[in-house]
């Protein structure tokens, strides 16, 4: 029998670096990447694009010293559009379907262009709404992003001081969300400055709720409703601060060595000037899903106006290309490389631009298709057809009477919807307690509730729990833990003096824990800084108290909150558990490795030491097993040869027999 070992690699670069297509080392210094997104802003909220209620001084320059796509097409909602722009591939294939419960996970195998630019070199960063999963595999830091600063879900509650996971702890900030972003995505340009580097700035404005620094709202009061002055001091505060990003990228002479790209996510979120357009944030009419696409590169991208149909899946092959990196991709691109047009060297060509509403039930959704001069839109009831060269409004319906392209383009449209639709899983399991993972915090908006408790909100993003007036009423959720392991448990809750004293039971599939509410927490609501009513949950301060000890198994497992007994009236306000790993055992960073401490050695007997990297002292093998002693020389003490393997060993590669 002949015994053939595997090449002995060491993969530091986490869960999804063995599944990307390795393309070889960087060559001389890769352009850097600036994408900045907008969120819930129209195509007509900049001042260059015919809006003279609104100032927006820097992005009128960036439009002029850039190639514009002037007809450029996102997703009518958040999550997708994100799920596509990362991925280059159709929001339904990454496992995104909508905007919350889950439905707004991306696949944590999908390759972003984060992932492919880090394998390439690049330090990659990310500074504020992600929007494609809350949990461990699906975190930016997982996704490709080696910094992440910034909120998970879809929106925030609050504007100022806000809660922020910088990776994965969570911090308070100090000031405005978009000024913070900013001076966080500054400092990463700064730290990078001698590094190809991708930062990615997902802003989170002009999104509700409406919460801008006064003088923003003031400066537009005079003349427009409230509504509008938000949304506009919200955009112009954006404008300033894209306008601190580029001066920084003059300021450290890197503006000729980064591409910059802006662009929003879906249409306007309110009835507002966008160019005459039908639809607004979540139509598949084209005011819905057209959005300013601007792309800066000086001395390499020559500035102008392309009539090019484009869109959101573009990018990422886009970018690659004009980074000329080779990349192979593992699944399917749906976009297209616009890099030989950028630069000059491709025809425009005419093609079909899809688009899905995301968020509803599949098959309730509409939909869209647009070539070079129709647009078809399909809903529930009606197929309108409507030609945008002589009515870009969509005002006349050309469908009821009867044309060929009307009916062409409809059998397309079923046809991709069926495609997507037959092959679409969601990823809605909350994937939890993996070794690496030191803690990890359940909303209670992924819960599902029972008896008399209620939402904050109808908005689920940032709600908490109320209405705990009922014993034996409880919320529960739903996970797969990747590793068993024993929890310390902690409630984020509020709860009155005069109504302390509740008993709790936390509950899982093994055991369960009993505690009290015995300190008393006011629980107040945030100043109110809204410049208009809000449909999302108020924002509230929290405090923290511990449950207890709760085992939880590997597999499928379900951790229920449960009032056992309340002292008076309503036991308090729920906002999230948290649990966090008891003791845990230290892992070594490699994918297939195993804890195998408490061993002794006889180094006499084996073949191989001194591998020669800082935290890989010695390696060995025996008949089955290649093994290496993990640590940084703390975990293993040695005298004549022989080592007693206190702190860990990692376990390597199989040997393969054939
Ligand atoms: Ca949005």
């Amino acid at each position: 029998m002949k015994k053939r070992r595997r090449t002995f690699e060491i993969c530091m670069t986490g869960i999804t670096a063995t599944l990307i297509a390795c393309n070889g080392p960087a060559e001389s210094k890769k352009p850097n990447i600036v994408v900045i997104l907008a969120d819930d802003m129209g195509w007509g909220d900049i001042n260059a694009n015919g809006n003279d209620l609104i100032s927006t001084p820097v992005l009128n320059r960036l439009k002029s010293e850039s190639l514009s796509f002037d007809r450029f097409y996102v997703c009518p909602l958040s999550a997708p559009t994100r799920a596509e722009m990362l991925t280059g591939r159709y929001f339904l294939r990454t496992g995104v379907s909508s905007v919350t419960r889950g439905y707004e996970n991306m696949r944590t195998d999908e390759i972003t262009i984060a992932e492919v630019l880090k394998n390439n070199g690049y330090t990659t960063g990310c500074f504020g709404k992600w929007h494609n999963g809350r949990y461990y595999p699906q975190h930016p830091n997982r996704q490709g992003f080696d910094e992440f600063v910034g909120f998970p879900v879809g929106h925030l509650g609050y504007y100022f001081d806000a809660f922020y996971l910088h990776n994965d702890e969570e911090k308070q900030s100090e000031g405005y969300a978009s000024d913070y972003f900013t001076a966080k995505a500054l400092d990463f340009i700064e730290r990078n400055k001698d590094n190809s580097f991708l930062c990615y700035i997902p802003y989170n404005v002009p999104h509700s709720p409406f919460q801008v620094p006064s003088g923003y709202f003031e400066k537009y009061m005079a003349g427009l409703d409230s509504t509008l002055a938000s949304v506009y001091g919200m955009v112009e505060n954006m404008d300033e601060n894209i306008g601190k990003i580029l001066g920084k990228l003059d300021e450290l002479e890197l503006a000729e060595n980064t591409i910059v790209i802006f662009l929003s996510d879906n249409g306007p979120n309110t009835e507002r000037y966008n160019g005459g357009m039908k639809g607004r944030k979540g139509s598949v009419d084209e005011g819905g899903v057209r959005v300013p696409f601007y792309i800066k590169w000086p001395g390499k991208i020559r500035a102008g106006v392309k009539q090019q149909l484009a869109q959101d899946i573009d990018i990422m092959p886009t970018l690659l290309g004009l980074c000329g990196i080779k990349y192979d991709p593992l699944k399917s691109i749906d976009g297209k490389d616009l890099s030989p047009l950028i630069n000059g060297k491709g025809e425009e060509f005419d093609r079909l631009i899809f688009s899905r509403q995301g968020n509803q039930v599949l098959k309730n959704c509409n939909s869209s298709v647009r070539n070079d001069r129709y647009r078809l839109v399909l809903t529930l009831r009606d197929t309108m057809l409507y030609d945008l060269k002589s009515d870009p409004g969509q005002k006349n319906d050309l469908f009821s009477k009867g044309s060929d392209i009307g009916n062409s383009l409809l059998a397309k449209l079923v046809n991709h919807n069926t495609e997507l639709i037959s092959a679409y899983e969601p990823v809605t399991t909350i994937e939890a307690g993996f070794a690496e993972e030191k803690s990890f915090t359940l909303p209670v908006q992924d819960a599902v509730l029972s008896g008399k408790i209620k939402y904050s909100s109808i908005h689920p993003n940032q709600s908490h729990t109320e209405n705990w007036i009922q014993n034996g009423d409880s919320i529960s959720w739903t996970l797969n833990i990747n590793t068993s392991a024993v929890y310390k448990a902690e409630l984020q809750y509020g709860c009155p003096e005069s109504e302390t004293g509740s008993v709790f039971i936390l509950r899982s599939g093994s055991s369960e824990v009993s505690f009290i509410i015995n300190k008393p927490f006011d629980s107040q609501i945030l100043p109110d800084r809204d410049y208009v009513k809000r449909s999302e949950s108020v924002e509230r301060t929290w405090t923290w108290m511990t449950a207890g000890n709760l085992e939880l198994r590997a597999g499928s497992e379900r951790i229920t909150l449960i009032l056992k007994e309340k002292k008076k009236l309503d036991a308090g306000l729920i906002k999230s558990v948290r649990l966090t790993e008891v003791n845990p055992v230290p892992v070594p960073p490699y994918p297939k490795s195993q804890i195998i401490s408490g061993m002794d050695i006889d180094w006499t007997n084996h073949r191989r030491h001194a591998q020669g990297s800082d935290n890989f002292q010695l390696t060995w093998a025996d008949d089955d097993h290649q093994y290496g002693i993990w640590g940084d020389g703390d975990g293993f003490a040695a005298t004549n040869g022989k080592y007693r393997v206190s702190m860990g060993v990692a376990r390597i590669e199989e040997i393969e027999n054939d």
